[in-house]
């Protein structure tokens, strides 16, 4: 529950503002929902993972960000794709396999992003994503350019060597990244405190050379104001931040997944927290949402969510001879060659050449 230190008022937050964290994190929970709904009735291909639980720090920490910045999310983080703009029957086009989706049905449903609206897709789970955000980070600085990258990752994620060398990368050249680490206590079936020694996994940033803080994940108003905070100090040049939002898992890993490892009582405290009615108590409370206000938002998305599904419905699945295409390059079939020029430039030589010793093959 929001509490003073994450006034809504001393954030710089009006009305309009809190209404449209509200209304990012309802449209996720909606749109997730009817996911999960189609994915039992055999509708969505492959396996179906949601961000049930963890809206507040998408939504929340993805706010936080200025139009050019950058953003990686992970599985848990729909609600930064819909803040940054991406539409919801692009998601459920993505989902449901077809030619118009972003990966043109080509690719595992959660792993698609939009360059266009600066979200890298997502790459793994175990923190694939963090040093390729270290790169784009990197290059900003090298274009003079005064971009943040937010890179989300799970608990279980933070104790992979990619997150470690990121991070340690990141603090070494003070690169503008704020890390977002979704600590919902379990990675898959496996708790924290069987997955390491760290008491907090905000610690280890000092390992790293720069700040960790933890703050309530089920708290929009407390992940909003650390991840601006954070935003903030990138952008100045002081380097990166590590964010530890500490949430209960509310949902399975996948909905594969039974959550039989979950201790008694769990899940009713998981549910006390569920940061959208957390949310919601906290500006009814205020006055700063009324009644008809709730309602013409639920409305709102409701029609929306069906909108974005018959629209995708609507849409064919992509042709088989699609599967391959651009896989390895967007050409014409024909076996096409790189060569490396001196400035370390992929250079492509015509159709038919043999390729020189340090040449790559590339279709
Ligand atoms: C290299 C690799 N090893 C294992 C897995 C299986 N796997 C996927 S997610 C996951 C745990 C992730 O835990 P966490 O980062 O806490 O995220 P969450 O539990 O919220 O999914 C595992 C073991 C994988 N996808 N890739």
């Amino acid at each position: 529950m929001a509490t003073e230190t994450t006034d809504a008022a001393r954030l710089g937050l009006g009305r309009a503002d809190l209404h449209g964290l509200l209304y990012h994190m309802k449209l996720q929970r909606a749109l997730e929902d009817r996911i999960i709904k189609l994915y039992y009735q055999g509708k969505i291909p492959g396996a179906c993972y949601t961000g049930w639980g963890h809206e507040a720090i998408a939504v929340g920490a993805a706010s936080a960000l200025g139009d050019r910045d950058l953003v990686a999310p992970m599985h848990r983080d729909l609600g930064a794709f819909l803040v940054r703009g991406v539409e919801p029957r692009e998601y459920f086009a993505q989902f449901m396999d077809r030619a118009d989706s972003p990966t043109r049905g080509r690719d595992g449903n959660m792993h698609f992003g939009k360059m266009s609206k600066g979200i890298l897709p997502f790459i793994s789970h175990m923190a694939a994503s963090l040093p390729v955000a270290c790169g784009m980070a990197m290059a900003c600085v090298m274009r003079g350019e005064a971009r943040v990258v937010l890179s989300f990752f799970g608990d279980g994620a933070s104790s992979t060597g990619p997150a470690h060398e990121a991070m340690n990368f990141a603090g070494a050249l003070d690169l503008p990244v704020v890390f977002v680490l979704e600590n919902n206590q379990f990675a898959y079936s496996t708790p924290v405190q069987r997955q390491t020694r760290v008491r907090n996994l905000a610690d280890r940033a000092a390992g790293y050379g720069f700040p960790g803080e933890i703050t309530d994940g089920s708290d929009v108003l407390a992940v909003y104001g650390a991840a601006k905070a954070a935003v903030e100090r990138a952008r100045r040049g002081e380097g990166p931040t590590l964010i530890e939002c500490r949430m209960m898992r509310m949902r399975g890993h996948s909905e594969a997944d039974d959550m039989s490892y979950l201790p008694p009582g769990w899940k009713e405290h998981a549910q006390a927290q569920d940061p959208i009615d957390c949310f919601v108590r906290y500006l009814r409370e205020r006055d700063l949402l009324s009644e008809a206000e709730a309602s013409q938002m639920d409305a709102r998305i409701e029609a929306e969510v069906d909108e974005a599904q018959a629209g995708a419905e609507a849409s064919p699945h992509p042709d088989p001879e699609e599967a391959a295409r651009d896989v390895y390059c967007p050409g014409d079939g024909e076996t096409r060659w790189l060569r490396r020029s001196d400035s370390a430039r992929a250079e492509r030589v015509d159709a038919g050449g043999t390729g020189e010793e340090e040449g790559i093959r590339w279709r």
